[in-house]
């Protein structure tokens, strides 16, 4: 048994759109457990840190205006697989393939306006985590 933690955004599209509380239920229902929780308003530095990755990508800079253009929410969330997990329930980048009954099958039809964020993997969890909360900011029971 794997628990995990990962960072979960609800971005700037989820929020405007009145769907943060659609997007934690689904979370919340398959068992996952919410350990740190926050709206907020990304700086540059901060979205640029986040992304660092794609940096050289086409899309990098419409994608951080986008992210540091309105409030987001920054989930924090342990379980079992939770990185697998919240990726399978967000659905696939791209709109073509998200499935329907994921979060993004359901909600979305933009690649870049896709409503959420989850970490991909242990080392990036660890990492983005950091960048989005500070250890008082996260419940941890053990
Ligand atoms: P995911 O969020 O599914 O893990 P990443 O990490 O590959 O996807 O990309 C980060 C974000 O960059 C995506 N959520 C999306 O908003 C944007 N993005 C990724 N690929 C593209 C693309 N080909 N065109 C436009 N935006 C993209």
């Amino acid at each position: 048994m794997e628990i995990e933690k990962t960072l979960i955004l609800v971005k700037p599209d989820g929020v405007q759109r009145g769907l943060i509380g659609e997007i934690i239920s689904r979370y919340e229902r398959k068992g996952l457990k919410i350990v740190g929780l926050k709206l907020l308003q990304m700086t540059r530095d901060t979205a640029e840190e986040l992304y660092a990755i794609h940096k050289e990508q086409p899309f990098y800079d419409k994608l951080i205006e986008f992210m540091v253009d309105k409030p987001i929410v920054a989930i924090a969330i342990e379980g079992k697989n939770a990185i697998k997990i919240t990726r399978l329930i967000n659905g696939a980048t791209d709109p073509l393939e998200s499935a329907p009954g994921s979060i993004r099958g359901d909600y979305s039809t933009d690649i870049t306006y896709n409503l959420v964020h989850a970490s991909d993997c242990a080392e990036n969890a660890k990492s983005e985590l950091a960048i989005l909360f500070s250890p008082e900011e996260l419940y941890s029971p053990r």
